[in-house]
């Protein structure tokens, strides 16, 4: 066999027996890289006669050229066999059911929830949402709404003061949401027909009390406001929230600096069984405080108690959801544990409308 013939078969079983692309791109650079064989051999003719160059010229150009082809053939042999392999190993299981989004997982807590039923409910009566701020002055939480300075009340609230600052004035987090009620009316002329829903604050902690609670308050000032139209909206509230066709409601004299006169509401629910039922039965749950604004608070607001009257109510969200849905332990609501989330939370796309279902 000449130099030639047995050089080409053996670059031949080189490509044939490449494994992968890096092994055959070593014996293209083997044969025809700069110092490769077939390369040494071109630059070779140089030293011929000028027929030698001829024909041995024409020979190595053909083996370089065949060898170049069988290269090129090898390599997309190799990038099909990879792409083949690729495709084997990545294979997409479509029977696999496919995992629930963050949308299905999430739970709504009933807090946040029992706030949206009640908003929707109020809304539909024509109110609308006010909020302010968690740090109060003394002036918003007690001054404005009556509470006399030195008053045993302000005690009775249990509240959390700060340092008091350069000033000496000791800010406050608010033990109700009465202070958005303030700027509220010093800020928009009557009517006014709004809710505040939102966290307060006290030091207090039983199975009953946390630290930090919510509150849900109302108030509807205009020139001829009275306790009738309170008790209406009340019972509307109760029955739509309490999902009931009925709820007796029972108003008890008692006594709230900021109202005149003042009442607690008790509604008729049935305790008999092992959960209690409303708009049945004989027994009575205190769910709110209430009354007409107090003269003196609305004087501190700028309002003429001669021209505008109004009535305001406040109740707990989370002791109406503890009713609502029979949580017997305020605690863990706030306790971020995730089982306790997934037993009482609701469902993200569940949104309470009055149309579609508050709690369904
Ligand atoms: C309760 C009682 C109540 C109010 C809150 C209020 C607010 C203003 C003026 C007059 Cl700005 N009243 N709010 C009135 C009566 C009762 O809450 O037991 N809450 C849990």
């Amino acid at each position: 066999m000449s130099d030639l013939s047995k050089l080409e078969s053996d670059l031949v079983s080189q490509i044939a027996g490449a494994a992968d692309e890096a092994a055959l791109e070593s014996v293209r650079v083997s044969a025809l890289g700069k110092k490769g064989s077939v390369s040494e051999l071109l630059k070779g003719l140089g030293a011929m006669s000028p027929e030698e160059r001829k024909t041995e010229g024409a020979k190595i150009n053909a083996l370089r050229d065949r060898v170049s082809s069988a290269l090129d053939a090898k390599k997309s042999e190799l990038k099909e066999k990879a792409i083949a392999a690729k495709l084997a190993a990545d294979v997409a299981d479509v029977t696999l059911p496919v995992r629930a989004a963050p949308a299905e997982t999430g739970r709504i807590h009933p807090i946040s929830q029992v706030i949206d039923e009640l908003t929707a409910i109020f809304a539909d009566m024509g109110f609308s949402v006010a909020e302010g701020p968690d740090i109060e002055t003394d002036f918003y939480n007690f001054t404005a709404l009556n509470f006399p300075v030195g008053h045993p009340a302000r005690e009775m609230h249990d509240t959390f003061f700060f340092p008091p600052d350069a000033n000496g004035e000791r800010k406050l987090l608010r033990t109700h949401t009465s202070p958005v009620q303030i700027r509220s009316m010093q800020k928009q002329k009557p009517p006014i027909k709004i809710i505040i829903p939102g966290r307060t604050y006290r030091s207090d902690s039983d199975q009953t009390h946390t630290p930090m609670f919510h509150q849900v308050e109302g108030l509807v000032i205009d020139r001829k406001s009275h306790l009738g139209h309170l008790k209406w909206i009340l019972a509307e509230f109760c029955k739509a929230f309490f999902e009931v066709d009925d709820v007796k409601m029972r108003f008890r004299p008692s006594f709230f600096p900021f109202t005149e006169p003042s009442m607690e509401v008790d509604i008729q629910c049935d305790r008999s069984g092992g959960d209690i039922k409303f708009g049945q039965g004989t027994d009575w749950l205190e769910i709110l405080g209430c009354g007409m604004v107090h003269p003196n608070v609305l004087r501190n607001c700028g309002l003429d108690p001669d021209e505008y009257q109004g009535f305001a109510w406040g109740m707990g969200i989370d002791r109406i959801a503890m009713l609502k849905y029979g949580m017997p332990d305020l605690r863990p609501f706030f306790e971020a544990d995730v089982r306790w989330i997934e037993h009482y939370g609701f469902r993200p796309l569940d949104f309470p409308t009055l149309a579609g279902g508050l709690s369904t």
